[in-house]
């Protein structure tokens, strides 16, 4: 505490205050008679800055003298969001702050406003290492991510006339308080260009020389991450491509000076743009090369700090763990084998067990189409040495398994790292697992398929061993502590935490249990969850105008659009519920009758972004757009149904849409959705789940009980066989299901054509993913939980069954903390403890 005190400004008002007028006049120029709240978010955020880096720079010196082994985290995307407020709660100053910024007359809420989001991802794999970062530095692990720093993030999401714009993020419009640039560091990356065989008279044998054909220049900006509750605080490393100095004379002595300038400019396009797919895009050399700079540029960093106190390779992995975020880095498995073998001089078989001992990959889908695959021909262009590498990587392997199950010929065809196709392909997960020590799935259901389908030979041929679960986890200062900062409070009061130790200590949640019959606590907790519909209502009629009722349930699916995630599902179902309600209001009966008897009111909220090129998504969009557009201006209907697509969802939009949530919709394809990490977050926010037998909704369903969440639909067991079904004896649609696309067909909702191929690929081309025989099932779900909810808030019914199950999820969400998910990476996988600095 005093250390704290005498440490920085961020514990002491009146030196914040200062700092912060040193800010404005120093950095932004400007003084306090002009500064806005753009000005004032620069300013606090270089003030709070000063106090971070003051722990960043101990943190690095003490992991350096210590000479641990480090965890470096390999992700091509980090999904940061904002970073102030994130600060000021993981380093405990938020109270002071706001009082310093208030009393410089400045509202704390509307400058934290101010930031852009550092979308620097797609979705669930992107979020899932910003919360990785975080729990890393709350834990005192000595660890680095290492990414690409976007100058474009995802794009922005508009909707116009009902359908998805894409516009691009330049989120650095403004500098950004929170990047560090380390100029002083370059590191050249090399493309192109060839191999030749060059005698070593040291040796007396053959070396391998690359002669690359381009150079980049490889420049770090830095993010120091802050723990909660330590002072631990570790860097995410994110590089930047530059140009070389270093003139490449051949082209400028061809006399074309101005091309030869734009050629060279051409390096800072490799780092501009995130690629905002989740899905494999075949051949995209810019994708690749992207990959390549990343890995090349990591482990250049990551070597090169090893050799200042080391010269022993065989103790590298002692020093050195590297997860890789999915395939994209995997090119690090070559890069290292190629420095230890061509570089170092190693035996190939010493360098390639160091190599093993070193990697480990989280896989994250079993989607067939998203796992990469790279044309050989690319690779070999791109980076020449690199695929002779892979060949003789693929060679050793395959003589391994041949000596293993000698004459199996198919078994080796099917596991070879070159597919042997139309287009000779690498296998990209594959050179992960050969490569790896460990392999690891996302959730329980998801780590067993992957063993029993995808990497089937792989566990017959390197034993089970090499497979394991790791569940995710999200973090709880972000997903709760920031996005709900009063149900916080409430929980830090009950368990008498003034301190919040609980956000890093989740399991403590349990204690919420003894107040599940407290009546007096349970109407608090419902006003806290009616106080955050009213700020998502705010934030609905603000981004599409349309007015929301904060009494009716909201119903909310928000996360990236999807076949496998079922959005079709959904609004198949509202639309089933609105020619409901108007067959009621047809025969006569009232509002007030249909809420009481038949259909709750219900707010059905939608939102998230589909890939730019993904055409059935974007259907989707559309169509929820347009049934919006009929119910919402349906003079009839009053708040019994409102149907609501909420514009470029990401991290900040989330942080108030999870904590407005009454019920949330994790409804894939049993089998289809690897873990999903929203579930989670809507879990400890104290909204319901209606949900498919997939991903964590298990894990979930087995720490909260079963009659906390609302599970339907078929199993993964069922689904080879439903599919086969659909294919040899035709598609079933319900007669439910009918009645909506009857009216989808008439024209109910625009021009039916614009449907037709959603509403073929189920009936005509065998709707692979099984809505068929999910939609009465889900139907049934509804209306059991809709009893429960009752008319929401004050209704007596809404306490006595609604809200203890709210407060039951929470109480037993502890498992769900990415702490304890980097606690079994660290012990499982990575051998790592932590060290208290
Ligand atoms: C693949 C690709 C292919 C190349 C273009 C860019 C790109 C970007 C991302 C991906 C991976 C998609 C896989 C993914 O995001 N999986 C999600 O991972 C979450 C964290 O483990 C998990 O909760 C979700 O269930 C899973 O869908």
């Amino acid at each position: 505490e005093e250390k704290k005190m005498e440490n920085s400004a961020v514990y002491n008002k009146d030196k914040f205050e200062e700092s912060f007028v040193r800010h404005v006049e120093s950095d932004l120029a400007r003084n306090m008679f002009n500064c806005d709240d753009l000005g004032a978010y620069q300013a606090a955020s270089n003030a709070i800055r000063d106090s971070v880096l003051v722990d960043w720079a101990n943190t690095q010196q003490q992991q350096t003298i210590h000479d641990g082994k480090r965890v470096y985290y390999l992700s091509l995307e980090f999904l940061m969001g904002r970073a102030m407020d994130n600060a000021l709660i993981n380093l405990d100053a938020r109270d002071q702050v706001a009082e310093a910024i208030g009393n410089l007359g400045f509202n704390l809420e509307d400058v934290l406003e101010q930031e852009p989001d550092a979308a620097l991802g797609n979705g669930g794999l992107g979020r899932l290492a910003a919360c990785f970062v975080d729990s890393m530095s709350s834990r005192n692990y000595s660890a680095w991510g290492y990414g690409l720093n976007y100058q474009y993030g995802i794009f922005k999401q508009e909707i116009i006339d009902g359908y998805q714009v894409e516009t691009p993020d330049y989120w650095l419009k403004y500098s950004n308080p929170w990047e560090v640039m380390r100029s002083e560091i370059q590191i050249p990356v090399d493309f192109y260009g060839y191999v030749y065989e060059h005698y070593d008279t040291n040796t007396g044998k053959p070396k391998k020389i690359w002669q690359g054909g381009e150079r980049v220049i490889a420049v770090p900006a830095d993010f120091p991450i802050p723990g909660f509750n330590t002072t631990n605080t570790n860097n995410l490393r994110l590089w930047n491509a530059k140009p070389t100095m270093e003139f490449d004379f051949s082209k400028f002595n061809n006399g074309d000076y101005q091309q030869s300038v734009a050629a060279q400019q051409r390096a800072e396009a490799l780092t501009s743009v995130l690629y905002p797919n989740d899905n494999f895009e075949k051949g995209k050399e810019l994708r690749l090369r992207q990959q390549y700079f990343w890995v090349a540029a990591s482990l250049h960093d990551i070597i090169r700090r090893y050799k200042k106190n080391h010269k022993d390779w065989d103790n590298l992995s002692n020093q050195v763990a590297i997860q890789l975020n999915d395939t994209h880095p995997t090119l690090a498995i070559v890069e290292l084998q190629r420095i230890l073998v061509d570089l170092e001089g190693l035996e190939w078989n010493a360098a390639w067990k160091i190599v093993q001992r070193v990697f480990a990959y989280t896989n994250h889908t079993v989607m067939t189409e998203a796992l990469e695959k790279w044309p050989v021909d690319l690779v070999g262009r791109l980076i020449p040495r690199h695929l002779e590498i892979i060949y003789e990587i693929n060679y050793f392997f395959l003589k391994d398994v041949e000596a293993k199950f000698p004459g199996d010929r198919d078994l080796l065809s099917r596991v070879s790292i070159i597919e042997e196709g139309q287009v000779k392909s690498v296998r990209m997960a594959y050179l992960a697992i050969v490569g790896s020590h460990k392999v690891n799935g996302v959730a329980e259901l998801h780590s067993e398929l992957i063993k029993t389908t995808i990497f089937k030979d792989f566990v017959k041929i390197f034993g089970p061993e090499r497979f394991t679960n790791v569940t995710n986890g999200i973090t709880p200062r972000r997903w709760l502590r920031q996005a709900n900062p009063k149900l916080a409070k409430l929980i830090s009061e009950k368990l008498n935490d003034p301190k919040y130790e609980y956000l890093t200590h989740l399991g403590n949640l349990k204690k919420l249990e003894n107040f599940v019959n407290d009546e007096a606590f349970l109407k608090e907790w419902d006003d806290i969850k009616f106080d955050n519909k009213r700020k998502l209502a705010a934030l609905i009629k603000e981004t599409t105008g349309v007015e929301v009722d904060p009494n009716v349930l909201f119903d909310i699916q928000v996360k990236r659009i999807h076949e496998y995630k079922r959005q079709q599902l959904n609004i198949f179902a509202v639309i089933y519920r609105y020619l409901h309600i108007k067959k009621l209001l047809a025969e006569g009966l009232s509002v007030q009758e249909i809420a009481e008897k038949h259909y709750i009111p219900k707010a059905s909220i939608f939102g998230g972004k589909a890939a730019p090129g993904y055409y059935m998504a974007k259907i989707i969009i559309h169509l929820i757009n347009t049934v919006g557009e009929v119910v919402n201006n349906d003079p009839e209907i009053g708040n019994l149904l409102k149907v609501v697509f909420i514009p470029d969802y990401n991290v900040s939009k989330a942080e108030i849409i999870i904590p407005g949530s009454d019920l949330s919709n994790h409804i894939s394809t049993a089998g289809t959705e690897a873990s999903g990490t929203s579930n989670m977050k809507f879990a400890l926010n104290g909204g319901l789940i209606i949900g498919t037998v997939d991903g964590a909704n298990v894990e979930i369903t087995r720490e909260i009980g079963e009659e906390n969440i609302f599970l339907f639909g078929n199993l993964a067991e069922s689904v080879d066989e439903l599919r086969h079904k659909h294919y040899y004896e035709g598609v079933k649609i319900p007669e439910s299901m009918q009645e909506v696309f009857n009216a989808i067909d008439t024209g109910m909702f625009g021009l039916p054509e614009e449907f037709k191929s959603l509403l073929d690929s189920i009936r005509y081309h065998s709707d692979y993913y099984l809505a068929t025989d999910d939609f009465d099932l889900f139907l049934d779900a509804h209306k059991k939980l809709e009893k429960m909810f009752g008319l929401g808030s004050g209704d007596p019914t809404h306490l006595r069954e609604w809200v203890p199950k709210s407060v039951l999820s929470v109480a037993n969400m502890g498992f769900f903390s990415s702490d304890r998910c980097i606690d079994e990476y660290a012990e499982n996988i990575w051998d790592v403890e932590p060290l208290n600095v």
